[in-house]
């Protein structure tokens, strides 16, 4: 493809709106925390669709988008993925993962149980594309596909938070049958699963901080 440009739209249009935009995203962001004790209230189909749109609006290696998202409504499906995220989860927490991991996942009292993939309304799979495969059958490649679908699941889980709902980055290992149970093709990993929902009546989260400033940068 020829290059072809357009002018940008500075956004905001003052810095007096974009001190206020800031502000409220800076608390927005602040109060975000991991969830895994969901309600069962629904989420409307649009809803999800919105935050998967602003995901996807997120920057990629060559602007290839080598992500697809799959959302799960349908108990019957959900119920099928916890099964099996369960039965990977006990061999990790039977003898799988190391002495120092476990002791790592203490704070948050973490186990096999995974309730929550049947609580939340809805999953919403995350898979990154190797490449892709175009109409003629040929492969087409895709670059950064790590930092790109990361990128756009940061988006996503910001996203789900500004909509008021809640998440969690939730990786069970391995992941490969959320390709056997969703039908993806062999050029899709699974890369993510997040839960999308609001909070259980009384949902607790671990007692943990965040690094200060002075511990995770430099400023030269
Ligand atoms: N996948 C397991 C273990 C786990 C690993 C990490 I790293 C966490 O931050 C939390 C859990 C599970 O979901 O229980």
């Amino acid at each position: 493809m020829d290059s072809k440009f357009r002018r940008y739209t500075p956004w905001p249009a003052s810095d007096t709106d974009a001190r206020a935009l800031f502000e409220n995203f800076e608390t927005a962001l602040q109060t975000r925390r991991s969830l895994r004790m969901y309600s069962k209230r629904s989420i409307p189909r649009t809803t999800i669709e919105r935050l998967i749109g602003l995901a996807a609006s997120a920057p990629s290696g060559a602007n290839k988008q080598p992500w697809h998202f799959v959302a799960v409504q349908n108990p019957e499906i959900k119920r099928k993925i916890r099964e099996a995220a369960e039965e990977e989860e006990k061999s990790f927490y039977g003898g799988r993962a190391t002495e120092e991991w476990l002791e790592d996942l203490k704070p948050f009292a973490t186990n096999w149980e995974k309730p929550f993939l049947e609580d939340a309304p809805w999953l919403i799979v995350v898979f990154r594309k190797n490449y892709d495969v175009e109409a003629n059958g040929s492969k087409a490649k895709n670059y950064y596909v790590q930092e790109s679908v990361g990128i756009a699941c940061g988006f996503l889980i910001a996203a789900i938070h500004a909509a008021g709902l809640v998440t969690l980055t939730h990786t069970p290992s391995p992941m490969g049958f959320l390709s056997e149970i969703l039908g993806r093709p062999s050029n899709e990993k699974p890369f993510l699963l997040l839960p999308v929902g609001y909070p259980a009546d009384g949902a607790e989260v671990p007692d943990i901080s965040k690094k200060g400033l002075d511990e995770i940068s430099d400023f030269i």
